[in-house]
């Protein structure tokens, strides 16, 4: 995941895989409402940092990316995104219903032009 390590008080290569998530999923439910929309999930990722990127084509591409995980993560499609389905998007590898998004991932970071 790029540009979610950034924090300068880990000391940690020791997290597991759900203190990993846990970390992130604090940083995303802004409202502590214990779901995280499209619109949380896509503030704190892209933040104002992104507003007078050039790049726009990239921004774009990482923004469809991020929505298809997302909504492939959300199983029953009630639009918001709990634990269990922030755990599938961000480790979609571990699960069987991700595996269409992981292809579709690798596919595109695979060709160069
Ligand atoms: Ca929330």
């Amino acid at each position: 995941a790029n540009g979610t390590c950034t924090s300068g008080s880990n000391t940690g290569s020791g997290d597991t895989f759900e203190e990993n998530v846990l970390k992130h999923w604090k940083e995303y439910d802004q409202n502590k409402d214990g779901k995280i929309g499209w619109e949380e999930y896509k503030n704190t990722t892209y933040d104002e940092e992104f507003d007078d990127v050039d790049d726009k084509t990239s921004y774009k591409t990482m923004l469809t990316r991020d929505e298809r995980g997302l909504r492939t993560a959300d199983r029953d499609r009630d639009g918001t995104t709990t634990k269990d389905k922030f755990t599938a998007f961000l480790h979609p590898e571990e699960y069987d219903h991700m595996k269409a998004v992981v292809i579709q991932v690798s596919q595109r970071t695979g060709i160069s032009q």
